[in-house]
């Protein structure tokens, strides 16, 4: 359905077609009908918020599911982090209940895998190093929509992602508080808080990621986001966030902690979040989806469907290198045809942050294909097409995310 101005070809079309009528004989009414644009169907109501996410900014995101919500294109903000009430959330069961924010430094960890394995509370977690960082948070799912065999699974577009800081204790401090790592495990693996229903086998439900141990070096048990503490929709008390990894490798709720010699054995480690082959079923011995890729997307001009006049534009992104730093990014307004390398803007908050890049360009009327292409500092260059998998992970394709905007 059309919001955007009609492009020439639409008015010729739809002048011929009232012309057509009134050769016909039809009246005025005949031809006021016919220059209108086509009946549309009634917008389908927006989702409301759910109650532990209601303080979302209602504007700036899709409402999926009360456990799926979306950043829209137009609202990752100006400025390099992503404003809390706009960023995402993604919750595998329903979050626990609010009352674990009641006390938050009595809320327990325990480590176990390490020289003396013990619980402790947030408020100790507290006294044994702080350090702030920011990460991409990305789900696995992010750019979903665009598999063409529609796999089972959120329909994200480009909002199943932001750029966030986190404050709290880094592993590596606590590990080394606690005597080092016991033997030589393989992975740490988080575990989930959430309640789980009774009468089911645990493994089912259970969130319980494992990730390669060395994640370990840059990982960290955050308690703010944003310079807040964390809310229950992102995990609050105490998160494990795991730099360059996507988004359900950073366990909220997290209880435990552990250095593990195998990965985990519940159903969201050993069957999903696996790169199968479409119509295979994924299992244990598909890749498990870990590290991110170098991506990038166009946030502006143009996005959901703002109204576009030509004449200068500055087109802006985000693009970020998944597990290095971004080193460039270039720029398309005809669809990756022509090229253009685009300014980094804005601070450079380290290798697992984001960078939003700008480029001034001179926009004609009619219909263009914004696109943007990152390369990270180790010559990784984000990819052209998706590497299609069955259940629609890591879409990190230029093509796939590019923007269509229409300028009058
Ligand atoms: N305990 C727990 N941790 C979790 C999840 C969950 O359901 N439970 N969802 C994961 C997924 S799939 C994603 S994408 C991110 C979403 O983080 P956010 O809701 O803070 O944006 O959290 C991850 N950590
Ligand atoms: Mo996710």
């Amino acid at each position: 359905m059309e919001t955007t101005p009609l492009n020439p070809a639409r008015r010729r079309l739809l002048a011929g077609s009232a012309s057509a009528l009134a050769a016909a004989g039809l009246g005025a009414t005949g031809i006021a009908q016919a220059s209108d644009a086509p009946a549309k169907p009634p917008a389908p109501a927006a989702k409301p918020l759910p109650p532990y996410a209601a303080w979302k900014d209602a504007d700036s995101v899709i409402v999926h599911t009360p456990n799926t919500i979306e950043t829209k294109r137009s609202a990752f903000g100006d400025g390099i982090i992503t404003p809390t009430r706009q960023l995402y959330v993604r919750n595998n069961l329903p979050p626990p209940n609010p009352s674990i924010l009641d006390d938050r430094d009595a809320w327990t960890v325990e480590i176990l895998g390490v020289k003396q394995p013990r619980t402790l509370t947030v408020g100790e977690l507290k006294t044994l190093g702080v350090e702030t960082m920011a990460t991409v948070l990305q789900c696995s799912g992010n750019g979903r929509k665009f598999f063409p065999h529609k796999p089972s699974g959120t329909p994200w577009e480009v909002g199943a992602a932001g750029c966030v800081m986190w404050t709290g204790v880094p592993v590596r401090a606590l590990v080394e508080y606690l005597g080092g790592v016991e033997g030589s495990p393989s992975f740490m693996t988080g575990t989930g808080g959430e309640t789980l229903p009774e009468g089911l086998d645990p493994k089912t439900l259970l969130v319980e990621r494992s990730v390669p141990r060395e994640a370990m070096q840059d990982a960290m048990l955050a308690w703010e986001m944003n310079n807040e503490p964390l809310t229950l929709a992102h995990g609050g008390p105490l998160r494990l966030i795991v730099p360059g990894y996507t988004g359900v490798n950073n366990v909220k709720y997290i209880k435990r902690l552990a250095f593990t010699a195998e990965q985990s054995p519940a159903k969201i480690q050993q069957t999903s979040y696996r790169m199968a082959a479409i119509g295979s079923k994924p299992g244990p011995d598909n890749p498990s989806v870990w590290g991110m890729e170098p991506k990038s997307w166009i946030t502006a001009p143009g996005a959901d469907r703002q109204a576009l006049k030509a004449g200068r534009a500055v087109v802006r992104g985000v693009a970020f290198g998944g597990m290095h730093a971004v080193k460039r990014v270039d720029v398309s307004i005809d669809g990756g045809k022509t090229w253009k390398q685009a300014a980094l803007i804005g601070p450079d908050l380290g290798k697992y942050a984001w960078r939003q890049f700008a480029l001034p360009v001179e926009l004609s009327a009619g219909q263009h294909v914004l696109v943007s292409r990152v390369e990270d500092s180790e010559g990784n260059v984000q990819v052209e097409a998706r590497v299609e998998n069955a259940d629609g992970y890591v879409n990190s394709s230029w093509r796939d995310h590019g923007l269509t905007v229409n300028v009058s």
